[in-house]
């Protein structure tokens, strides 16, 4: 059976992507909400119905385990998802530990959603490890959809990095967590405007050994030699989408649906 992850768009095809690395012959079916993303601004209580509307259609698909590859969702808690559905269903890891490893001067910084940051998770789970330790929050509502519309390089995308980055490197940070699965594809120009001093941190890595562990421990890990097939399916915008996706991914083994 699959593995199903599901974003509010194509940010969580960078988690796919640290999926892939690690468990190559896994099947993977994937569910972006292109039609009505981002998340980042909506209420709680829409964005559940729309996952508890993108869990059925992987009840329908039959999958072994889901991915929320979104940090908004799974702030709001995937307990009460899991409620309804036979298979497990893992979030975005918080990238605490990493973070807390990487850091020396003890302030960090975290970036994230408007929902993400307003959630204080990753702040709470970061002083939880190193109470000393200053965390940094800020929301980068631009992001996201730039980066939805393919905007991944040129001035919209440097004056919100100039914006949203600015105050956390007057405040010396020295690590920055990304709390969204968006930014990874922009982490070229947040290094480059952060400096080598500041060690940005990808939480997705962690959520992908998250994942072998939880299928290995299930005894449901699929290692037969064989290279495993990706079903991408998009609400909406599914041919700019396809575009997109072929720039940050290598989408040879991927079927467009
Ligand atoms: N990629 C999602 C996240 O990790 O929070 C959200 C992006 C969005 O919908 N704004």
């Amino acid at each position: 059976l699959p593995i199903g992850i599901f974003d509010s768009g194509i940010g969580g095809l960078s988690v796919y992507k640290q999926i892939k690395k690690v468990l190559p012959n896994e099947d993977i079916i994937y569910f972006g909400d292109t039609a009505r993303a981002p998340y980042g601004p909506r209420n709680p209580w829409q964005i559940r119905e729309f996952v508890n509307q993108m869990l059925s259609f992987f009840d329908r698909c039959n999958i072994k385990i889901a991915v929320s590859a979104c940090n908004t969702i799974t702030v709001l808690g995937l307990e009460d998802f899991q409620k309804n559905h036979d298979f497990k269903i893992i979030g975005m890891s918080t990238g605490a530990q990493q973070a807390i490893a990487a850091s020396v001067n003890k302030r960090i910084g975290v970036i994230g959603t408007e929902v993400t940051i307003r959630s204080g998770m990753h702040h709470k789970n970061l002083l939880a490890l190193r109470p000393e330790s200053k965390v940094y929050a800020q929301t980068c509502p631009k992001f996201a959809p730039l980066i939805e519309q393919g905007k991944l390089t040129g001035i919209e995308i440097q004056d919100a990095i100039d914006e949203y980055l600015t105050p956390l490197k007057k405040e010396k940070i020295d690590t920055l967590l990304l709390a969204c699965t968006h930014y990874p594809y922009i982490s070229g120009f947040i290094k480059e405007f952060m400096g080598d001093q500041v060690k940005v941190i990808d939480p997705a890595e962690e959520t992908a050994n998250q994942i072998r562990n939880a299928l290995s421990n299930a005894g449901i890990l699929n290692d037969n030699g064989k290279l495993g097939i990706g079903r991408l399916y998009f609400s909406g915008q599914a041919q700019q989408i396809r575009r997109i996706a072929g720039n940050i991914m290598d989408t040879s083994k991927c079927l467009f649906l």
